[in-house]
């Protein structure tokens, strides 16, 4: 298993996939679809298109479903919910079809659509991510962060290097390092393993978020390996 860390969609290979590729949003669309899930969400149907996700939500009846959409951070108007992944409780969202879009998030999960496996991976559910990949024993694995509006984000990529290291210390042959990314996140990762959340609101999204009064968020997205769940793509799109 060769892992590669991409910081941004943008940095992908235009035409390539890997064998499984596991889309990270730490703040806050992947934290928030694992969330989603775990509380009893039927699916959750991801949309980089506002419109798009207007249009396919219109075939579910208002109670089987949900319209989640962010914008800037803010919830968007005429959605269901934003993207707080604390709005996501089992009363809310049990039995219902989440339809997302989110700024950027949604975006790299499109990106990869196409790969034979897909999952949503985030702090939360780090164990069960690495878990998996042992499991399926992917060759390629794509650790990408979705950035923000096509820039770098800390919080990412300190992720990415929480899965890549967990990966490297299992007593397992043939799990390597793909790309110079991969080393520098597992580095960041060693470096903030015991205070993700003082790294989280120092990032720039981090900070974004705190001027929208969500710190509480960021404390939620910061619990590592606090919940079991592994949102896998079952069609493109739809985890
Ligand atoms: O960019 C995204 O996809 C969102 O996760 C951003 S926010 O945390 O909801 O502001």
């Amino acid at each position: 298993m060769k892992i590669f860390v991409y910081h941004t969609p943008e940095l992908t290979s235009p035409d390539g996939f890997p064998d499984c590729a596991v889309v990270i949003d730490v703040l806050r669309a992947t934290t928030t679809i694992a969330t989603a899930l775990n509380a009893g969400a039927e699916a959750v149907q991801a949309f980089s298109d506002l419109d798009r996700l207007m249009q396919a939500s219109e075939a579910w009846s208002p109670e089987k479903r949900l319209r989640a959409g962010e914008r800037g951070g803010a919830k968007v108007e005429g959605c269901d919910l934003g993207n707080s992944p604390l709005d996501y409780t089992p009363e809310r969202v049990r039995g219902k079809r989440l339809f997302i879009s989110t700024t950027n998030g949604t975006r790299a999960l499109q990106r990869v659509e196409q790969s034979p496996l897909v999952t949503a991976g985030t702090i939360i559910n780090r164990h069960a991510i690495v878990r998996y990949l042992l499991e399926k024993q992917p060759e390629t694995v794509w650790l990408l962060g979705s950035g923000w509006e096509g820039g770098y984000s800390l919080e990412d990529t300190v992720c990415a290097g929480a899965i890549a290291q967990s990966l490297m210390s299992q007593e397992c042959e043939g799990v390597e390092i793909g790309n110079d990314e991969a080393i520098a996140a597992i580095a960041l990762y060693h470096q903030w393993k015991d205070n993700l959340l003082e790294l989280f609101r120092l990032a720039s999204h981090g900070q974004r978020l705190l001027r929208l009064g969500c710190d509480e968020d960021l404390q939620y997205c910061a619990q590592i390996d606090s919940l079991d769940i592994v949102p896998i793509q079952k069609e493109p799109g739809l985890l």
